[in-house]
């Protein structure tokens, strides 16, 4: 992204080097530090989009709070859960802590698909929230929120992923997309027909939320006793 270029920190590195080099007038060192600020606000929010200080540890995080699909028929089970998300700023991999649970005990489909759609719309139930979201127009599985399989186990989807691709910052910030969490398996792109290449095939949307920002006390909450 070529992060090192970026005009905040030439900045930086000018202020430095004229306050280190040359004593400044008080008065022309405190302009500098304002339009040293200045800059590094507008590239903030060109580059995040959101407030990204608002946790001491500079991580970002997020938060899905997954609900049941309206639109389910009577039949399909009802789940729900959490999404959590972390990504330390600005160059760190994105963080996820899925939390699903409500499946029945029973359930002989074990392996749930999940994937990041485009819109934060749930207007018309997840039916609202679009396809995958898929900024550089690839086919699936590559889009940046393709997790992939997850296992039900006693009636539970309890899972760590890290060194994701999608990212919290940015214009490509997954914040006010959705995430999907399907009854059927994701066949991962092998499954020789258009649906495959575009969604994996994973059938009905079972439940999904909108991506927000939190805190690291959400992370703390829903992560405890189930680090690394
Ligand atoms: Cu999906
Ligand atoms: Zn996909």
């Amino acid at each position: 992204m070529g992060y090192m270029y970026h005009p905040a920190f030439i900045l930086y590195i000018h202020a430095f080097y004229c306050v280190s080099t040359v004593t400044l007038p008080r008065e022309e060192a405190q302009i500098l530090t304002v339009m040293s600020q200045k800059v590094d606000d507008i590239w903030n929010t060109f580059l995040v989009g959101i407030p990204i200080k608002n946790n001491p540890d500079n991580n970002t995080y997020g938060i899905c709070n997954l609900q049941p699909n309206p639109k389910l028929d009577e039949s399909e089970e009802r789940i729900s859960g959490q999404v959590l998300l972390r990504q330390s700023y600005p160059n760190g991999k994105l963080e996820a802590h899925f939390l699903v649970e409500g499946f029945p005990m029973d359930s002989s489909e074990s392996n749930k698909a999940i994937h990041i759609h485009s819109f934060g719309d749930l207007s018309n139930g997840c039916d609202s929230t679009g396809g995958h979201y898929n900024p550089s127009s690839v086919n699936h599985p590559h889009h940046p929120g393709d997790f992939g399989n997850f296992e039900v186990q006693d009636g539970k989807i309890q899972k760590r992923q890290t060194n994701l691709e999608a990212t919290l910052f940015g214009p490509y910030s997954v914040f006010g997309k959705s995430i999907v969490v399907h009854k059927l398996p994701d066949d991962l792109g092998q499954g020789g027909n258009q649906g495959s290449l575009d969604n994996g095939n994973a059938g009905t949307r079972l439940a999904c939320c909108v991506i927000g920002s939190s805190t690291k006390s959400s992370w703390d909450k829903y992560t405890a006793g189930a680090e690394d």
